[in-house]
């Protein structure tokens, strides 16, 4: 999926990876790797074989991958499971999705469709805020007057 060669300053964060064919993170480079930030991804393969590659040595487990870094933030907050999406073609989370809650603030006030973050106890791992794919429709008129309490038509 991500394949770095020569590069400082690399921010991995609150990315979801999701049965890739190959590995999830390649990097080649032999230098240390100046200014790396991975953080609250979540890694999820059926096979769970070689899910990582670092200056070469190929690691499948999230421990070892994190043990074998030299990053500024070895990838801290991550998970190994089923994000749990609404479907193959649909990237929002389900309600019981392991990524809910488990993100990190990466300076965004939006999620990928627009509606704002965080909403609940944290931020998604992922490109969707659960709860931002319900569909309203046009929903009631709802007023306040002053000393009357509130009124929904
Ligand atoms: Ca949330």
């Amino acid at each position: 999926m991500f394949n770095f060669l020569e590069a400082t300053g690399i921010k991995v964060k609150n990315n979801i990876f999701y049965n890739n064919t190959c590995e999830d993170i390649s990097i080649e480079n032999l230098n240390t790797s100046t200014g790396y930030e991975f953080s609250n991804n979540n890694y999820y393969k059926a096979d769970f074989t070689n899910n990582w590659n670092f200056k070469g040595v190929n690691y499948s487990t999230l421990g070892n991958w994190q043990g074998a870094v030299d990053f500024s933030i070895k990838d801290t907050g991550s998970i190994v499971t089923d994000p749990l999406f609404v479907s193959a073609t649909d990237f929002h989370l389900q309600y019981g999705s392991p990524a809910k809650d488990v993100g990190t603030n990466v300076g965004l006030t939006t999620d990928y469709s627009g509606s704002h973050v965080p909403k609940g106890a944290g931020y998604e791992i992922g490109a969707y805020e659960y709860g931002t794919s319900i569909l309203m429709g046009t929903g009631p008129a709802i007023s306040f007057a002053t000393g009357a309490g509130m009124t929904i038509q």
